[in-house]
């Protein structure tokens, strides 16, 4: 599983206070430095940095943000924004030693693709390619795995590597219709039954919107759709709980050669105390 850690997201609130917007807007380098080391120390393979609630102030975060962390933290970068502008500057600075920047995200929207396609072939990018187009994302699962479907095509058209493309199936909150946890994991199978080698990632934290105990179903999300062919998360890597799941999960999907991986995390500790 390739973990990309969302705990940089100047929307996220720490005791109802946004702690991490004001680092940002403070140029904090220590506090963002912390956030990202402590994330790679978890296991994150990547460290995702959105500053989207920056609005004009974004694209220049992005950029600091970006320098600040590859000063001090080993590990790649994951530049979640919709927006060309600060997705340049941050991939213009960019330290690719450390590995593939990633860009989060690439929609089938004509001017959102037109303009971050280039991007991601200029900086040889791993892209996140979210399965909708200008009208949303589609509540149906066959018709928005076609939208999927349609945007790997023109990804690979256009020169991306399909081992580069991480397809995000999307979803709604389970709370608005029963349907759509099973609509989100029917979207992930029939993506990885046409294209075997094309990645899956999401954000899990969505399908619980809105409910109780929403670390419960998010853990219930994760697991099923790792069982459907999901091989990427956007999850917060200091939660030992749900990074003890994934583990588990690879080895009883068989992606854990003798279950080694799981054994020596057992061995080191890490299970303890769930
Ligand atoms: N797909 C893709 N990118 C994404 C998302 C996705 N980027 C943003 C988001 N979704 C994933 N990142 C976060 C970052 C922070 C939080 C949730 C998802 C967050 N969570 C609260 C917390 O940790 O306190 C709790 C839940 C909440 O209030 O929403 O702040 O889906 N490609």
């Amino acid at each position: 599983m390739l973990i990309i850690g969302e705990r940089i997201n100047t929307s996220r609130k720490i005791n109802k206070e946004l702690v991490i917007e004001n680092a940002v807007r403070n140029r904090d380098a220590d506090y963002v430095v912390k956030l990202a080391s402590d994330q790679v120390d978890a296991g994150a393979h990547y460290v995702d940095l959105n500053c989207g609630t920056l609005h004009e102030g974004e694209a220049h975060s992005l950029q600091w943000l970006t320098e600040t962390i590859q000063a001090r933290v080993p590990g790649a970068l994951c530049f979640d924004s919709p927006s060309a502008e600060a997705l340049a500057m941050a991939l213009e600075v960019y330290d690719t030693g450390r590995g593939q920047p990633m860009i989060n995200s690439i929609t089938a929207e004509t001017e959102r693709f037109d303009q971050i396609l280039p991007l991601a072939l200029k900086h040889k990018a791993k892209v996140i390619a979210l399965a909708m187009d200008e009208a949303g994302i589609q509540p149906d699962g066959q018709k928005r795995y076609e939208v999927a479907l349609a945007l790997i095509r023109r990804l690979t058209d256009a020169g991306v590597p399909i081992d580069d493309i991480y397809v995000d199936p999307l979803t709604f909150p389970i709370g608005t219709g029963s349907d759509f946890g099973v609509v989100m994991l029917d979207v992930v199978r029939r993506i990885k039954d046409s294209f075997p080698d094309v990645h899956v990632t999401a954000g899990v934290s969505n399908v619980s919107h809105g409910m109780p105990a929403r670390k419960i179903l998010n853990e219930a999300m994760l697991v099923l759709a790792m069982g459907a062919g999901m091989d990427s998360a956007i999850i917060d890597p200091m939660d030992r709980h749900l990074m003890a799941l994934i583990a588990a999960s690879e080895s009883i999907l068989g992606l854990d050669e003798f279950s080694m991986n799981y054994i020596a995390l057992a061995r080191a500790g890490k299970f303890e105390g769930l």
